[in-house]
């Protein structure tokens, strides 16, 4: 039997994402409130300084570029507060946004601008040569390449998005769709259970439906307007946004909840501490490495954290060990969450006053989403108690991958279901836990790394005749890092400054969270199924007989 969410039911309005965070009829906070806070500059956004910024420069791309229903913009950034003004004018115009990561080569780049068919990008000055080279290869303008962030272009080219906001006097909010399958706000990428990246297609509903529904359930704790000083929770931003836990988590529902995001535009254990100490924060959502520093790093013995109350967990597995350790050195509990870019990301959250009591597991479901653990092979239920792959429905569910519809098809049940890819156990109070992981993908620190994708290029290497890459545990790291087993050309070198020479070429074509971590071996052969598929799980195996030799 398919299993429901414990929680009552959220009434998701039919409304775009901009009325839903700026036109609310009641909020318990004040426009004055501060909402974003650069952790460098101190330079600031309160709730009426987004309103406005995004309503101006929603204005200006109409006017610029007669910006329409449906036009992509990608985001190429590191973390930086001007973003969600940004990325909400462009809702307000009608817009979809589509963040990419900062650190993506010219390639990479590339592949999503192209893929997304985008129209303009927003960048920073530090990134401009890339975005540059990749808008071009795109046939995106360059007069389309908009800067954020403290620096404008010396030479006066690329125009900052301040440059572009108008007043708000002559702007036309775009009409968009509302309805269950309504117009996109966000197209994010994830490669999904197989193969490369892809375009996750969410709605304006999917995400307000997820903003409501986990905050409902955060709420019963972190009530949103409790924190320290009865003035709402003080987050720490380092989360990045261009990935959908910390552009839904951290930048979409902190405007909701009325909290103060401090943003950091790169993660450093020690200049965190320093802002907990200064600004008294009081929760972070983050990925499991981050808990491993906070537990383990020396330096966190010099500052103050006893601000914070609690840290969240997700994007990765946080084991109770690591969960444990870190309450034994600051008394900091850390619950944890389970989501996906195809759910918008939050599908199940543990209660926060439980943390403890089911260590290990990621809660339970959302409100309004139902659930089914499923035997892949045949696709039916499992029996209780027995581990199946996860497969969800709900409000917060994407619409399918863009442009892509047998992959969309091949994930979707037919009685409507989203399938994860992720294997799971339910306990009888509805808790669930993830077990182990079906699909192909690796996640080193929250990123997502496609096998398929490093496969594809090490295929393109002119010695290298086939490859299988896997994710291989990195316990002192906390995380997985992916390995390369790759079968030569005869009479090519199989040495150690051979797999230097190729782990480098490698990762001077992709982002550094690629990187062979786990190291790259040679082999005679990559073991595959008659259907030639390769067979992961060997190869998984041999990893493990390797590091128990
Ligand atoms: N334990 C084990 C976990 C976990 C996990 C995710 O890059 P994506 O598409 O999406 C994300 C979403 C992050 C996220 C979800 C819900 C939540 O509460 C939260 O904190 C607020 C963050 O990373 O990768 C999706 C894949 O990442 C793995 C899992 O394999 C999933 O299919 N994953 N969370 N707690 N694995």
């Amino acid at each position: 039997m398919p299993f429901e969410s414990p929680y009552p039911p959220v009434s998701i309005p039919e409304i775009d994402l901009w009325s839903f965070l700026f036109e609310r009829k009641s909020k318990p906070f004040t426009d004055s409130k501060e909402i974003f806070t650069d952790s460098e500059t101190g330079r600031c956004y309160t709730f009426g300084d987004l309103r406005s910024a995004s309503l101006e420069f929603g204005n200006g791309i109409q006017s610029l570029w007669n910006w329409q229903r449906g036009d992509v913009m990608a985001f190429y950034t590191p973390n930086s507060i001007d973003t969600p003004p940004i990325m909400l004018g462009l809702l307000w115009a009608g817009g979809i946004s589509s963040p990419a990561n900062p650190l993506y080569t010219e390639h990479e780049l590339t592949f999503q601008l192209r893929d997304s068919g985008a129209k303009a990008v927003a960048t920073q000055l530090a990134h401009l040569e890339i975005t540059r080279k990749a808008a071009k290869a795109a046939g995106i303008p360059e007069d389309r390449i908009i800067l954020l962030g403290d620096q404008r272009d010396p030479s006066g080219k690329f125009r900052h998005f301040s440059d572009i906001q108008s007043p708000t006097a002559t702007g036309h909010k775009k009409a968009v769709a509302v309805g269950a399958h309504g117009d996109l706000a966000f197209l994010v990428y994830s490669s999904g259970t197989t193969g490369l990246p892809k375009g996750v297609c969410l709605t304006h509903r999917n995400v307000i439906a997820n903003i409501l529904q986990m905050s409902t359930v955060d709420g019963l704790y972190f009530h949103p307007y409790g924190g320290l000083d009865g003035k709402g929770d003080k987050g720490l931003g380092i989360t990045p946004f261009f990935h959908i836990y910390g552009l839904v988590c951290c930048v979409m529902a902190f405007i909701y909840l009325g909290w103060e995001l401090v943003s950091m535009s790169r993660f450093d254990i020690e200049r965190a501490c320093q802002l907990i100490e200064k600004h008294k924060l009081s929760f972070a959502y983050v990925p499991p490495p981050v808990i491993l520093a906070f537990s383990k790093h020396p330096v966190v013995d010099k500052y103050d954290l006893t601000s914070m109350r609690m840290l969240h967990s997700g994007a990765a597995p946080l084991t109770p060990e690591l969960a444990t350790s870190l309450w034994n050195r600051l008394k900091i509990a850390v619950k944890q969450g389970y989501g996906l870019s195809e759910t918008s990301p939050v599908a199940t959250l543990q209660l926060p006053h439980e943390w403890g009591k089911f260590m290990g597991s990621v809660g339970k479901l959302l409100p309004n989403m139902q659930a089914k653990l499923v035997d892949p092979d045949e696709e039916k239920e499992v029996a209780e108690g027995q581990p199946g792959e996860l497969w969800l429905k709900g409000p917060n569910v994407f619409q399918g991958y863009l442009n892509l519809p047998d992959n969309t098809a091949a994930t979707m049940s037919p009685d409507g279901y989203f399938k994860t890819g992720d294997i799971f156990v339910v306990d009888k109070h509805g808790n669930l836990t993830c077990v182990d992981r079906l699909k192909e993908l690796i996640k080193y620190k929250g990123f997502q790394v496609p096998p398929a994708e490093l496969e594809g290029i090490l295929l393109g290497h002119s010695d290298i005749v086939d490859a299988g890459v896997i994710g291989i545990e990195d316990k002192e790291q906390a995380t997985e890092v992916p390995r390369a087993y790759v079968v030569m050309k005869p009479g090519v070198a199989t040495d150690a400054a051979k797999g230097k020479e190729i782990t480098e070429w490698l990762a001077s074509l992709t982002a550094p969270h690629k990187k062979l971590r786990g190291g790259l071996r040679f082999v005679k052969e990559i073991p595959k199924s008659p259907s030639g598929k390769i067979l992961r799980r060997v190869l998984r195996d041999q990893a493990r007989q390797e590091s128990k030799a």
